[in-house]
């Protein structure tokens, strides 16, 4: 062939640059399920099926277009299990004269390709990601010179240059962001909408099958198995979100509810990060929406906002901070991760609802990765490197380019303030404000110390202590730190004791 296209599991595009750049008529698209990629951090059972079985459907999607498709299965016996190795494989076949590849989104692959050109003799050109609404040099270009590089800024050139929700040069309804409207805790209802299921078709069911044999060994449920694998589904998931959860979206972006996985949220970032769905349509619709007057400003702000800022904001900061950023450890945690990430078995009730849905469906919402599983391996001190590997393995929508900036910075501050501008912490009544969690807890909330004391409450106070070094001087931290010094010293020492005697029950390997 002319030109050998790598096209990888998460780029399931039609639109991607690479095909853009090639021809069906001369040349070959080569996809590529390697043992490399499903373990080099143990992903989740559910992530590698959804992302297996995507990939076969879109090298379907490829051949009714028109294109030849060379596709590599796991269990070929002939597959050399990584992306070089197959790669090389296709070049003694195919003898192509060149490759067209389009950016991967981790680092360490870019590296990799970057090394093909000399391994193969032949020309390897990597071209930039177009999903995208912006590019990783326009990311780089806002961010130089800059002291500070917040997300609320980088947001507003974001909508000025697209122009969504725009009215000429000022933003629609004279703010730029509503979330001041959108921190209302949910009530139980027996009508809240559900995510869409779809049934899993023959080709799913032979990856299920591989799955199940071949990552027995990986953590979460396999089955069941319900995402969308398909372009065609992922739209129809899209259109449910848009007419069924969307106008409530942003009043309960930050609401936790037990036994309600989902709440308002779209389910869609699998979808989007692997491309079967595409953003810049995605928030063309959101906006439709709004002007339809189907949906209020505060909900298709505080979406477009996690999509045109936050989604767009750490892919910028992944680029520009590699590859040293996933190193990160700005507060010196070195505690490992507890054992009961791996379980869900806690008697916190947050945690056992958070990592419990995580093990069972691969997804978990934002405030739950945010404020609980994250807060809680901050306030514990445990190491930077262990809790960032964790979310790239248990997550359907995982790759470091979004998982590491929302852990490592986002998340645990371990990028010394980079991303956000204080610390993720908190004790166990802001869970209690925005969840009905702590009802069926068997911590009591209101107490500070002791043994039923809400373990959230004196390792908040520890937290604090322990890295004052760090954080006494960040203005945002200037009311908890008063907080703590009007305490006393005995208050304190009791908090601090109350604190060492749970960290020390829960790295004995006690049930906490
Ligand atoms: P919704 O709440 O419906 O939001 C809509 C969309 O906005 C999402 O689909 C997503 O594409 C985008 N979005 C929202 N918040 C963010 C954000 N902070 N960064 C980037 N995009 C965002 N998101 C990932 O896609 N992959 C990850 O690996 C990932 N790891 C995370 C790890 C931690 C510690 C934290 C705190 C957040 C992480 N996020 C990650 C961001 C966010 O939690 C998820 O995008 C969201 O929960 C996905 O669910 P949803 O599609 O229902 O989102
Ligand atoms: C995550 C993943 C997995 C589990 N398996 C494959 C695979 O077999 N083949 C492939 O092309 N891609 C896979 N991926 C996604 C890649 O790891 C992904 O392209 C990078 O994480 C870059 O974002
Ligand atoms: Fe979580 Fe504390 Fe509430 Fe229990 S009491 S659910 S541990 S915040």
């Amino acid at each position: 062939c002319r030109s050998l296209v790598l096209v990888l599991g998460d780029q399931l595009s039609l639109d991607l640059s690479s095909l853009k750049r090639a021809d069906p008529a001369h040349d070959r698209v080569l996809m590529v399920e390697v043992m490399a990629e499903a373990t080099y951090v143990r992903h989740h059972k559910k992530k590698i099926a959804f992302l297996f079985s995507a990939m076969r459907h879109f090298a379907e999607e490829l051949k009714e277009a028109g294109w030849t498709v060379d596709y590599v299965k796991l269990d070929d016996p002939a597959n050399s299990g990584s992306f070089k190795g197959e790669v090389k494989r296709a070049c003694e076949r195919l003898r192509p004269q060149r490759m067209v590849v389009t950016e991967p989104g981790e680092w360490r692959i870019l590296e990799d390709m970057r090394s093909w050109s000399d391994a193969f003799s032949l020309p390897v050109e990597i071209l930039t990601d177009t999903r995208f609404f912006s590019t990783v040099a326009d990311f780089r270009a806002w961010a130089d010179g800059r002291k500070q590089l917040r997300m609320e800024y980088f947001y507003r050139e974001m909508r000025r240059s697209t122009g969504l929700l725009m009215e000429g040069d000022k933003p629609a309804g004279g703010k730029w962001n509503y979330d001041a409207d959108n921190r209302k805790p949910a009530q139980p209802d027996l009508f809240m909408p559900e995510p869409k299921r779809f049934k899993p078709d023959a080709i799913t069911q032979e990856v299920l099958d591989l799955v199940a044999s071949r990552f027995s060994g990986h953590i979460g449920d396999l089955e069941p198995f319900w995402f969308a694998v398909t372009r065609k589904d992922a739209e129809e998931a899209c259109e449910q979100f848009l007419a069924d959860m969307l106008a409530d979206f942003g009043t309960y972006q930050d609401a936790m509810l037990s036994g309600r996985k989902f709440l308002f949220h779209s389910v869609l970032s699998a979808y989007l990060n692997a491309g079967l769905l595409d953003a810049k349509v995605l928030c063309g619709k959101v906006e439709e929406a709004w002007k339809a007057d189907k949906v209020p400003l505060n909900a298709a702000e505080g979406f477009i906002r996690q999509i045109l800022g936050w989604r767009e904001y750490v892919r910028g900061i992944y680029w520009l901070k590699m590859p040293d950023y996933v190193d990160s450890n700005a507060l010196g945690a070195d505690r490992p991760l507890p054992d009961f990430y791996w379980t869900g078995q806690t008697r916190m009730r947050c945690l056992s609802e958070a990592i419990g849905q995580t093990l069972e469906e691969a997804y978990a919402h934002h405030i739950q990765r945010l404020m609980v599983t994250g807060n809680f391996a901050l306030l514990a001190g445990v190491r930077p490197t262990e809790v960032h590997e964790w979310y790239l393995m248990v997550y359907a929508d995982a790759y470091e380019w979004v998982e590491a900036p929302n852990t490592i910075g986002m998340s645990q501050f371990a990028d010394g303030g980079l991303l956000s501008s204080k610390p993720y912490v908190s004790s166990g009544n802001y869970i209690d404000r925005m969840s009905d969690y702590c009802g069926a807890c068997s911590y009591d909330v209101k107490q500070k110390t002791g043994p039923k004391a809400c373990p959230f409450n004196a390792l908040y106070w520890d937290f604090l202590d322990r890295n004052k070094e760090v954080l006494k001087g960040n203005p945002r931290l200037g009311q908890p730190y008063a907080s703590w010094h009007r305490m006393g010293p005995e208050k304190q020492q009791l908090l601090k004791e109350s604190a060492a005697d749970f960290l020390k029950r829960l790295f004995e390997g006690e049930e906490v």
